[in-house]
């Protein structure tokens, strides 16, 4: 696939990254640097500028212009184009499976009124190009418990709207509609992973997926998913949309992981957005010592 030309950066959207960035990312870039004061000034400054660069914010432009969203057309430039007329204004949330506490929610009582959280987190895309993204969300385990899941519910299973009159994708064939993805409970219940309800500290965009995205940090972008209507509290692993439609190319769990190539192309390196050379890619996105733990004695070649 092809790479869009950078766009230029204006100064005026860029958000001082100081702004969003968590404490746990100033402790570490601070680690770095305790590690590094024994060596030469010229190195240590640019291991510093190298941790920020790390997470410096992608411009709200290019995060807002260059998406992945099928509903809204299969080029990147397609959602920003075609997504403005989804209407967001009422949501419902629906709530089935296993649980005590299913039913259909106003996203404001599904939200429960919490407040949302401001947090920098890279987003890897299986196509090898990523971006940094300052969202604003509500990490999921501080949502899930409240309809009391049962212990038979080992995954959650997410759906996005399905309403071609709104979507203009979904009056063709290019996906099995609606998108659906899913995740392990534990997964879910990560500290790191989110319901975003917007970016760079405003209202999320139709096309990033408003009102209500999911946000995995550590797996690749299509695990995201958008505008959803549906969370349901399953015992099997729920079939998800990229691993349905090519089983051999999307598994159900797509850690970013760069000693697993995808068939056709390798993911041991990535395009940030913006940038010119590429960059390694990390394991589980450079996230591994938050999650790592999650996937203890699999065998990640397998369960790609
Ligand atoms: N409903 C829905 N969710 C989706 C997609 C989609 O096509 N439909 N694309 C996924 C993919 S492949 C990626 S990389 C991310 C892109 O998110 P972004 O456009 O906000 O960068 O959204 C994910 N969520
Ligand atoms: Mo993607």
């Amino acid at each position: 696939m092809l790479i869009q030309k950078p766009a230029d950066i204006h100064p005026s959207e860029i958000t001082p990254p100081e702004l969003y960035a968590r404490r746990r990312e100033f402790i570490k870039t601070a680690a770095i640097l305790g590690a590094a004061a024994w060596l030469p000034p010229t190195l240590r400054g640019r291991i510093a500028q190298a941790a920020d660069e790390d997470l410096k914010p992608t411009p709200y432009k290019d995060i807002t212009s260059y998406n992945n969203f099928y509903e809204f057309g299969t080029g990147k430039t397609d959602p920003a184009e075609n997504a403005g007329s989804l209407k967001t204004k009422p949501w419902t949330v629906v709530v089935e499976g296993h649980c005590e506490k299913p039913g259909q929610y106003a996203l404001e009582d599904f939200l429960a009124s919490q407040q949302p959280e401001e947090r920098i987190y890279r987003l890897r895309c299986v196509e090898a190009w990523s971006m940094v993204v300052p969202w604003r969300g509500i990490p999921l385990n501080q949502i899930l418990p409240r309809f009391q899941p049962a212990s038979n519910a080992k995954y959650v299973e997410f759906t996005t709207l399905l309403d071609p009159k709104q979507m203009p994708g979904q009056r063709t064939r290019i996906l099995d509609w609606p998108y659906v993805e899913g995740l392990r409970m534990d997964e879910a219940m990560h500290p790191l992973t989110l319901l975003a309800t917007g970016l760079y500290g405003k209202e999320l965009p139709n096309q990033n997926g408003a009102p209500l995205r999911l946000v995995v940090p550590w797996k690749y972008g299509f695990k995201s998913i958008k505008s959803i209507v549906k969370i349901r509290f399953t015992e099997q692993q729920p079939s998800t949309t990229w691993n349905r439609e090519i089983p051999s190319e999307y598994g159900f769990y797509a850690n970013v992981n760069p000693e697993v190539s995808h068939p056709r192309w390798s993911q041991n390196k990535e395009r940030r957005i913006g940038d010119f050379f590429r960059r390694d890619t990390q394991m589980f996105n450079g996230y591994a010592e938050q999650v790592a733990g999650l996937y203890t004695g699999m065998d990640l070649h397998k369960n790609f």
